[in-house]
């Protein structure tokens, strides 16, 4: 008889279509497994492109975002060995709640901007709202939501839109604080790519969905992710979901080939840190000059005149909805404002080395939990 250890594929459903669409991808359904005590979802079982999945859905039925984590929190304990987490739909889901419910009233309307914006003049977002979201859920919006001059009637400055149509990015703990989130970040398959990419003790930080709002999307400026999140020496990786499709049209990822090579200039030359005052209180943000090593260990190489990246080069990414890109802590990367009318959703977090022999810098913008427990373990 089947049991749950053999279910690899998990798929939660929120929608009545959403079932609908999971039980027509089933080659074959199962009979329904004993009840475990405490999981109170229903699930419909089968086989889908020759492996076993598990399509949860809350008990009373299907009927609303809220359900989400509840779902993901009893699958993830029931089946053990989800590996592959069909979650796409279940992270628009909840990322469509996190926006319908996170209050306006007592936001600090943090924009973000990242001090590279042509123009404006504006420093990297460094407020005291950004600098200790690092274990918490929070939402930064697109300056280009904002009216030029503020409300008179509340002397704040004037939304736009919609507060839904006016985040730029929700971050920098939903892999630990969000259980959809949680399943699809900490999981098997993910510490099975960081063994693949050669990690000792991988940690995971910096998760965020980066919305790209039609119209209003920010353009993120060329960049490398060893830059804000430095060890000594450089071991980021970026684990980068495409949640919904992104291509040329949507201001989809552009990458610099070749550009993490140390021959290509790809050292880590500046970074971005916490900027204090002369009482050593930390004040915002800014970007200095990096005086430790800039490659990963065993990419150690000089500079070669001439094979720096070139902006013809750029390569624009074309993702489907559900696919993962991994990106390289130290390739240049960017993205455009979308100026189309579709939004380009994706799902991010960050994986650095936590062995003996790299350090985490103390004064990166993002500093571990006050809890002294460190970035969450991918190994469990
Ligand atoms: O999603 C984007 O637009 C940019 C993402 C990015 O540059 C990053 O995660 O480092």
């Amino acid at each position: 008889m089947l049991d749950y250890h053999v279910y690899t594929v998990g798929w939660i459903c929120i929608a009545s279509t959403e079932l609908n669409v999971g039980r027509g991808l089933l080659d074959g359904e199962h009979e329904n497994l004993p009840p475990k005590p405490k999981d109170d979802n229903n699930y419909l079982l089968g086989r889908m492109n020759g492996r076993n999945a598990a399509i949860g859905y809350p008990e009373s039925g299907l009927c609303g975002s809220h359900n989400v984590s509840h779902v993901a929190t009893n699958m993830a304990r029931a089946f053990p060995h989800i590996r592959f987490g069909l979650l796409i739909s279940s992270l628009l889901t909840e990322t469509q709640h996190l926006l319908d419910t996170f209050p306006l009233d007592t936001h600090p309307l943090t924009q973000f901007t990242t001090g590279d914006d042509l123009g404006d003049n504006k420093p990297h977002v460094g407020d005291d709202y950004f600098l200790t979201s690092g274990d918490k859920i929070r939402f930064f919006f697109e300056p280009d939501a904002f009216s030029a001059s503020p409300d008179p009637a509340t002397g704040k400055p004037a939304l736009l839109k919609p507060k839904q149509q006016a985040v730029n990015k929700i971050g920098h703990s939903l892999h630990s604080l969000s259980a959809p989130f949680r399943a699809v970040s900490l999981s098997e398959r993910n510490a099975a790519i960081a063994r693949s990419l050669g990690f000792k003790d991988p940690r995971v930080l910096q998760s965020m969905v980066i919305c790209k709002q039609p119209g209003i999307g920010g353009a993120v400026p060329p960049h490398r992710d060893s830059e804000f999140l430095y060890t000594d020496p450089p071991s980021a990786v970026g684990w980068w979901f495409a949640l919904q499709d992104a291509g040329p049209g949507n201001a989809t990822l552009g990458m610099y080939p070749g550009s993490h090579r140390g021959r290509a200039g790809g050292k880590v030359r500046r970074r971005f840190v916490r900027r204090s005052n002369d009482e050593g209180v930390v004040v915002g943000t800014e970007f200095v000059e990096n005086d430790g090593p800039g490659l990963p260990r065993g990419m150690e190489e000089e500079e070669v005149e001439g094979e720096g990246p070139k902006e013809e080069d750029v390569e624009v990414l074309e993702v489907k909805a559900g696919s993962l890109v991994l990106i390289h802590g130290n390739v240049l990367h960017k993205s455009e404002k979308n100026t189309s009318d579709r939004s380009r959703f994706a799902y991010t977090f960050h994986v650095i080395e936590g062995a003996d022999g790299w350090k985490y810098d103390e004064r990166n913008w993002l500093q571990p939990p006050e809890d002294g427990q460190g970035f969450s373990k991918l190994y469990q």
